[in-house]
């Protein structure tokens, strides 16, 4: 993929007015950004299709990566960069009078996710890229995504995002690789002499169209796919929906993300949503797999399907499905194909979303798929009994009580169940999955999440990128654990002040940016405390805001204290039926009023919520973070990934021992982060003895009380329910996350933080060792793992075989 310069700004020029009968300088920004985009498309287009078509002439075992998440984000700047063109098509833009940042801007992003799952995924399927290996993203083309977030009076309020508005120029509709998804209606099983025929009745049929998007591998020659599902009406069965309220129940499939699911409708839409990406993967991997004749005894040496999460667990129903239906494979060959085949990545060990439906929603959703998770889970249970007794095997079945227990499904169905942060897949073989991990011990396994180092700082901090490109060469871009010879430079003064100075100047363009877009002044001379991730009780945004609060009754008492001023910065969405997530937010915004405007305190402290937290906003504030808050309760946050993206770009973390933060602990030592709180052990017991009462915590620490009284007292104003709701949850639900319980030791941390911010030189040695571990956190070589360990695939060969 080479550009010059030139021929670029030729290319460019000419599409601009092909496309639009535009010049340059009469072009609005969104002409500019589609014609860049066709540019960019055309720049790899070839090797995309070269890249599928090695692939299949290399007969190349493939792994598919089911997820109901992908947050991508914008694609341009990415794209550029793994293309190589980044700095010429930078520079060409500038020749035309022209900026890279500007057009950028006008990219919306991809927000077809909520949080770190998805965000996960996108950066696998750019990891898989990378890395040259062969490896498909499925999942589902939500039109308006996840909801845009605004804050009205302080309250979230969900808007539609209506991302497809000027269309989404990466995708490529492929009409012709369309397959039809049966839902509903009854299915019999009749005994033709030869095999057992499923006959369905009643059935809708469903059109799932596939948008293809290139994800192209960094500086490699390789694009792979991210295969996404829209639902249509087939024209066969147009007549079946007159109205367009009923062509809107079917569209309505792919509508949005995570339906609300505090009412019947929305339960079982998303369970169509589960279904439907399901069996449109599936049925087309292996209509591709047919097309070359390979016996479909040895598909498990051709294909993996990962499954992410249990939203795609009925990958393993929907494989056999088609083994038995359509192939007419007997059971036990297609369910050894089927375990072969399939892997499962546990994100959780939050009961709430270990997801269980109804037996009764999965028989109106697809009752031929329930029929064979019914057997699916007789056979299991037959093949325990006189093994296991009665008690283990009625734990571990998939179908329980009438409900159909999805990672159960996931684990009896794969080869493969992995967690994603050490001290995660310890509970999950201890403790939550105790009783599968005795079963099939062999089927467990570590994967440390991972993050792409390209995105996150080549593309988000180019400042710091350079800076470090200076210090130790630029073999890091290639392999990011080359990072790590930065800690020959600890000593280095001006490279530290250069860390610094990338620092500040990243944190000047985040004040700029709050400021346009809130009103609120900050100084970017203050520390930059940052907490960004979904808005969750266990993820403790509380216990930061009580910390908050404490400061500022610190400074109402002496506002010349001696402190370090800090700006505190949130990013957050709250599930829209999550109310208590979202009273939270409301306290949030009603601190950050008070705090801003009171003019007593100096400017010494300031809290901006920023709306509509996702990953182009992360990209802004991330590189311009000092501190990045990691303070869930231990146990409970599976991994993290916001805290290995803080930590690359120099953030220093202040942490409870839970989900990834120990790893971090572990490589950049304890003098390089700030560990507070419970232990898991700790956690543990106290769940176990019941001993917690958090209203001694009340009643003894004078610091809480005052801050808890703050939120029903009337001094932190407009949060009459909502500042009730928090008190209550603490002192009368007593405390489920042990917020205060862990606030003493929160205080005492921050304080550290504080002390150690003023020893400019140390603190930007302490972000260099932060840095110069976070190459340990590549998804390239996390996905290298499960490439290797889990998928048994290999980097494409780079020459296609004759
Ligand atoms: O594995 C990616 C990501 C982890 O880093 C987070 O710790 C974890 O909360 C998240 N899990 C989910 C699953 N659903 N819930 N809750 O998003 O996965």
């Amino acid at each position: 993929m080479k550009i010059t310069q030139e021929r670029f700004v030729h290319e460019f020029k000419k599409r601009l007015a092909e496309k639009f009968a535009l010049d340059v300088k009469d072009a609005a920004p969104i002409e500019l950004y589609q014609t860049l985009v066709s540019v960019v498309k055309s720049g790899y287009s070839e090797i995309w299709r070269n890249t599928w078509k090695s692939y299949v002439k290399n007969d190349q075992k493939q792994v598919y990566y089911f997820s109901i998440e992908f947050l991508p984000g914008r694609l341009l700047k990415s794209n550029l960069l793994n293309m190589g063109w980044y700095d010429v098509v930078d520079k060409g833009l500038k020749q035309m009078g022209l900026s890279l940042d500007k057009i950028s801007e006008s990219e919306v992003d991809m927000a077809l996710g909520n949080g770190g799952l998805g965000r996960l995924a996108s950066c696998f399927m750019d990891a898989l890229a990378s890395d040259g290996l062969p490896g498909n993203g499925n999942g589902i083309r939500y039109k308006y995504g996840l909801f845009k977030q605004k804050f009205v009076d302080g309250y979230q309020i969900e808007l539609p995002n209506e991302w497809l508005t000027d269309g989404n120029n990466w995708a490529v509709a492929r009409k012709s690789k369309a397959v039809d998804v049966l839902m509903g209606g009854q299915v019999h099983l009749i005994d033709n002499g030869k095999y057992l025929e499923a006959i369905y009745e009643g059935a809708d049929v469903i059109k799932a169209v596939p948008y293809d998007t290139g994800i192209v591998g960094y500086r490699n020659d390789h694009v792979n796919t991210m295969r996404l599902w829209d639902a249509q009406i087939p024209a066969s069965e147009e007549v079946k929906y007159p109205t367009i309220e009923d062509r809107r129940r079917v569209e309505d499939l792919t509508s949005v993300l995570y339906p609300d699911d505090s009412n019947y409708e929305g339960r079982i839409l998303r369970l169509k949503q589960e279904y439907f990406f399901t069996s449109a993967g599936i049925q087309s991997i292996t209509r591709h797999y047919k097309k070359y004749d390979r016996p479909l005894n040895e598909i498990s040496e051709h294909i993996a399907i990962h499954i992410n999460d249990t939203h795609p667990a009925m990958c393993v129903a929907e494989f056999m499905r088609i083994l038995l239906d359509k192939e007419h494979m007997d059971w036990d060959e297609a369910w050894q194909q089927t375990v072969k085949t399939m892997s499962y990545t546990n994100h959780t060990i939050m009961a709430e979303a270990l997801e269980k439906w109804p037996v009764e929603m999965l028989a109106k959703v697809q009752p031929r798929i329930l029929q064979i998770i019914q057997e699916i889970d007789r056979r299991y249970a037959l093949e325990l009994e006189g093994k296991k007794d009665h008690d283990f095997i009625e734990r571990t079945r998939i179908i329980k009580d009438g409900m159909v227990k999805m990672a159960h499904l996931a684990i009896i169905g794969s080869h493969s169940t992995n967690g994603v942060a050490k001290l995660h897949t310890e509970l999950l073989e201890n403790d939550v999955l105790r009783d599968f991990y005795e079963l099939y011990p062999e089927r467990f396994n570590n994967k440390t999440n991972g993050i792409t180092v390209r995105r996150w700082l080549q593309v988000a901090n180019p400042e710091l990128a350079k800076t470090i490109d200076q210090a130790i060469g630029t073999a890091w871009r290639f392999d990011a654990k080359k990072l790590h010879e930065l800690k020959n430079h600890v000593g280095d003064k001006k490279l530290l002040e250069k860390i610094g100075k990338a620092k500040l100047d990243n944190k000047k363009k985040l004040a700029a940016f709050i400021k346009e877009d809130t009103g609120i002044e900050v100084s970017p001379h203050a520390i930059f405390d940052v907490q960004i991730k979904r808005l969750h009780a266990y993820k403790r945004q509380l216990l930061n805001l009580l910390h908050i609060v404490k400061l500022y009754l610190d400074l109402k008492d002496d506002p010349n204290r001696d402190v370090e001023p800090r700006v505190f910065i949130f990013g957050a969405k709250a599930a829209p039926s999550y109310h208590y997530a979202k009273a939270i937010i409301k306290c949030i915004n009603e601190v950050a009023n008070m705090i801003n405007n009171d003019k007593t305190i100096n400017d010494k402290l300031k809290v901006v919520f920023l709306e509509n937290y996702g990953v182009s906003l992360a990209e802004k504030i991330i590189p311009a973070a000092d501190v990045g808050e990691q303070i869930s309760t231990a146990t409970k946050e599976a991994s993290g990934t916001s805290n290995m993206k803080l930590m690359l770009n120099g953030a220093l973390t202040v942490a409870t021992l839970d989900g990834a933060n120990i790893e971090i602990k572990d490589y950049v030592g304890e003098d390089n982060i700030f560990i507070f709180g419970l232990t898991k052990d700790e956690v543990l017991e106290y769940e176990k003895n019941h001993h917690y009462r958090a209203a001694e915590y009340y009643d003894n620490d004078p610091v809480i009380k005052r801050v808890l009284d703050a939120f029903v007292d009337g001094t932190i104003p407009n949060i009459e329910v909502e500042g009730h709701e928090i008190y209550d949850s603490l002192l009368r639900v007593n405390d489920e996350y042990f917020v205060l319980r862990d606030f003493a030791s929160y205080v005492q941390v921050q304080e550290a933080v504080s002390e150690a911010y003023k020893d400019k030189q140390n603190w930007n040695k302490m972000c260099l060792v932060n840095i110069a571990n976070a190459g340990y956190f590549s998804a390239d070589d996390t996905v290298e793992k499960y490439a290797k360990e889990i998928w048994n695939i290999k980097p494409n060969a780079t020459e296609m075989k004759g």
